[in-house]
């Protein structure tokens, strides 16, 4: 496990939290487009959308990895989740939570996020 950004992460690849991409956006640092935000999270849409709503959820406090957050934190995360879908108006119709997590996961910005996909009839499995 690295200690490098001060949390307890196992992965070695860690940028660290003085060089991370969504603490800048938390920071006010980078420009995002804010969907909504509660005291420790950020609701934001992605760079790149792939499906008509997405939208990413993270916690404000810099962690890693989806394992690393403490379960409260953690239900943060989803109720922010949930209440993106709803405003977004995809609750009902249905839509894909997504943590991709580590190298295999697909993960490439390393403060957790979690992908808020709808609006379309996803496909699965994944590639
Ligand atoms: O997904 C990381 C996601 O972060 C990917 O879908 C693009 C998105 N991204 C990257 N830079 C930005 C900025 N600046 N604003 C909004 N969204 C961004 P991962 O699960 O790590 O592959």
């Amino acid at each position: 496990a690295t200690e490098s950004n001060g949390t307890n992460s196992r992965y070695q690849y860690d940028a660290g939290v003085t060089d991370c991409l969504f603490c800048r956006i938390v920071a006010g640092e980078i420009p995002a487009t804010v969907v909504t935000e509660t005291d420790t999270t950020l609701a934001f849409r992605d760079i790149d959308p792939k499906a008509p709503t997405h939208v990413l959820v993270i916690p404000k406090e810099h962690h890693q990895a989806v394992g690393d957050l403490d379960p409260a934190l953690a239900g943060q995360v989803l109720a922010t989740a949930h209440q993106v879908a709803k405003s977004e108006g995809i609750d009902s119709s249905g839509y894909r939570l997504v943590f991709n997590t580590g190298r295999d996961g697909g993960q490439t910005v390393f403060h957790v996020h979690c992908h808020v996909l709808g609006g379309r009839a996803l496909t699965w499995p994944p590639g």
